[in-house]
């Protein structure tokens, strides 16, 4: 579904098997790397949001600012390899040569919110952002190239895929709220990485590719 010209939603991409394997692999990941706390530059006010990373680059911020490191900020140990099913993600839905170099991970509890923001700390802006979604569903808000243009919301379900590239790349976004999962008798285990917790990987290229 094209949401707009280099949007693309790709509803339940994953299917459930797909979305339990991908929840271990992030599972691992977040032994190696455990979820940080990141806070505003200059502010050092903390997200409501908690953040893990794979890969040779991670997304970090603290008071210092923004910025991509090869190391976690607390343990100062380098970031566990990308996930096999977001690497495959990657294959099939960027459209990329390069392969991505940063997986955030993303953590969202019942409260916790993303406030409308561009992605715009990485040198190669011509290399789509791809996300994937597990467990909770949430509220997904995004606009236009200028922070006061109209904005539009969809709900991104579990095992969705996003793909953000091209005219769409530099666009506002954000999450209004994490969402209640329908009550599912069936799959009481699909909740990841908690009940009432929504985990986002953000999969991005850093540097331009040689
Ligand atoms: C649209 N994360 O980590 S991913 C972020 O669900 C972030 O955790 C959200 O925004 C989340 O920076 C949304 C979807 C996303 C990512 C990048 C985009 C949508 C985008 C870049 C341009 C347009
Ligand atoms: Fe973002």
């Amino acid at each position: 579904v094209i949401l707009a010209p280099g949007l693309v939603h790709h509803p339940g991409w994953l299917d459930r098997a797909a979305q339990a394997r991908l929840a271990a692999e992030v599972e691992a990941v977040l032994v190696a790397a455990p979820p940080f706390t990141p806070r505003m530059p200059r502010t050092g006010k903390p997200f409501s949001v908690r953040m893990s990373n794979a890969g040779p680059l991670g997304w970090v911020s603290d008071a210092g600012g923004y910025r991509y490191q090869p190391t976690h900020p607390e343990t100062g140990a380098p970031w566990p390899a990308l996930p096999p099913l977001a690497l495959a993600a990657w294959a099939a839905l960027a459209g990329y040569p390069a392969p991505p170099e940063a997986c955030l991970v993303n953590l969202y509890g019942p409260e916790a919110r993303m406030g409308l923001h561009q992605d715009r700390d990485e040198d190669d802006l011509d290399a789509p952002v791809l996300s994937l979604s597990l467990g909770a569903p949430a509220r997904f808000r995004y606009g236009g190239l200028s922070r006061s243009d109209p904005t539009r919301s969809i709900r991104l379900e579990p095992g969705d895929a996003l793909v953000m590239g091209g005219a769409s790349r530099l666009c506002h976004h954000g999450v209004d709220r994490v969402l209640k999962a329908a009550p599912d008798l069936l799959d009481p285990g699909g909740s990841f990485p908690a009940p009432g917790w929504r985990c986002n990987l953000t999969l991005r290229r850093v540097t331009r590719p040689a």
